[in-house]
């Protein structure tokens, strides 16, 4: 195949053009009376959260997630969160607080920070960072628990010093979120949480309700709504990024082990019937028995309908002439996770242009990032690593140009600035430099 048909053999759906499955499709009839698209449904459920704030989220809970609040109950209490972190498996909550650390420690190394610097006769010019003041952080529920989502949105923000971190988790139809996701939102130093998911809980955040506070800017995944909604409530707030479902790209060549390949691939493959695993190898020995591995580790996988559906839908092998072709493919993909199997894989490093996070050599498998090394695993998806990056604490500051001109500094370019604002036709702008009397 040339290279332009692999490129679209691996390309993914536009994420506002993915078809719902059958038992969404059923929902959102139920719903609203009839079959809308999903960009549809989103709009409207943050129109309506917009217009009748807590009403609108108690009764999207409540239809969708069959959980009955009332605007009281709608926040954890400090008495279920300690009971959660009493409640879990001890071992657990100490492997959380080791993985909370490293992404405190790794993230805390590189905080922007404000600087400044000269120029002529005195002037000083420079850029203050600010963190945001209040942040949501949207984690999913479900069959995705993540108390690890939790951590990699809520440490970051607490580093970059951001005050108030309000998280929102849908619950199950009784009403109980997941202990371990309130456990990681105590050791993260979240403020807030409140118990409502999908759209309706990014509408919440973002325009604020009589209970749920308004915050500047929303993070993480969730799923086609969450995600339709805050590009939906984009402008009124920031976001980080619209996030699709998991995707692995492993480059190999004859040195890797093909039971580390496979298992690898089966370790995005199990996320959702939507993400996608593929393995690009120069080698046609390794792709034959990455293939037998795939079906030997798949049948002892608890999530193994979904892995092997996703591997049947979205799952690829292609052999290249060469490991530089298949660098080539990859930076086609921009896949969200990028590991090099391969001998020397930091040779290859400086051809990488477009991945989310780059796994190097056999001994850092994808999940060790998803889990604990201390990079973030919020990661651009779908392509979009072209464009967006991975979070990071950068995503919680915002920047302000600072210019400090002395009079001598003014004076020796007055005449070129009022020479700009008169060829603009803004005389007023000439005046407020003229009149300072030069
Ligand atoms: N691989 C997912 C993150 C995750 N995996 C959380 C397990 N838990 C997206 O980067
Ligand atoms: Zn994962």
């Amino acid at each position: 195949l040339s290279k332009e048909e692999i490129a679209e053999i691996m390309e993914k759906p536009a994420f506002d053009k993915v078809a719902l499955g059958a038992g969404a499709k059923a929902k959102v009839k139920k719903l609203f009376g009839e079959e809308l698209p999903a960009v549809q449904v989103a709009q409207r459920i943050v129109d309506d959260v917009r217009c009748q704030g807590n009403e609108a989220v108690l009764r999207y809970t409540r239809l969708i997630d069959g959980a009955d609040f009332t605007a009281a109950t709608l926040e954890v209490t400090q008495t279920e969160i300690d009971s959660a972190v009493a409640g879990i498996d001890q071992g657990v909550l100490a492997a959380l607080a080791a993985a909370a650390a490293n992404v405190k420690q790794f993230h805390a190394e590189k905080v922007p920070e404000s600087w400044f610097t000269e120029r002529e006769h005195g002037a000083v010019l420079g850029q203050k960072c600010t963190p945001l003041d209040r942040v949501g952080i949207y984690v999913p529920g479900g069959t995705a628990a993540y108390p690890s989502s939790v951590l990699m949105n809520a440490v970051p923000a607490a580093v970059a010093g951001v005050q108030e971190i309000i998280m929102v988790v849908p619950p199950d139809a009784e009403g109980r979120v997941n202990p371990y996701v309130l456990a990681a939102a105590k050791l993260a130093g979240v403020t807030r949480i409140f118990k409502v998911g999908g759209a309706q809980a990014v509408a919440a955040l973002a325009f604020g309700t009589e209970t749920i506070p308004r915050v500047d800017k929303i993070t993480g995944p969730g799923n086609i709504f969450v995600t339709l909604a805050k590009k939906a409530v984009y402008g009124h707030v920031d976001i980080d990024m619209l996030a699709g479902p998991s995707e692995i790209l492993i480059i190999a060549d004859s040195t890797a082990d093909p039971g580390y390949v496979a298992a690898d691939m089966l370790s995005q493959a199990e996320h959702d019937v939507l993400a996608s695993s593929i393995l690009i190898t120069d080698s046609a020995d390794l792709a034959g028995r990455v293939a037998q591995a795939v079906e030997s580790q798949l049948a002892a996988l608890p999530r193994k309908a979904i892995a092997a559906q996703s591997l049947e839908d979205n799952g690829l092998i292609i052999i290249t002439k060469d490991i530089e072709e298949a660098v080539e493919l990859a930076n086609l993909a921009a896949p969200e996770h990028l590991e090099l199997l391969t001998a020397e894989p930091f040779k290859l490093l400086p051809f990488v242009r477009h991945a989310g996070a780059v796994f190097m050599g056999p001994y850092s498998p994808e999940p060790l990032g998803d889990y604990f090394a201390g990079p973030n695993h919020v990661l651009p998806t779908g392509g979009t690593a072209r464009f967006y990056s991975v979070l990071t604490v950068d995503t919680f500051m915002k920047k302000t140009s600072v210019i400090a001109y002395t009079q001598a500094a003014l004076a020796a370019v007055s005449s070129q600035v009022i020479q700009l604002a008169e060829a603009e036709g803004l005389a007023a702008h000439a005046s407020a430099v003229r009149i300072r009397g030069n």
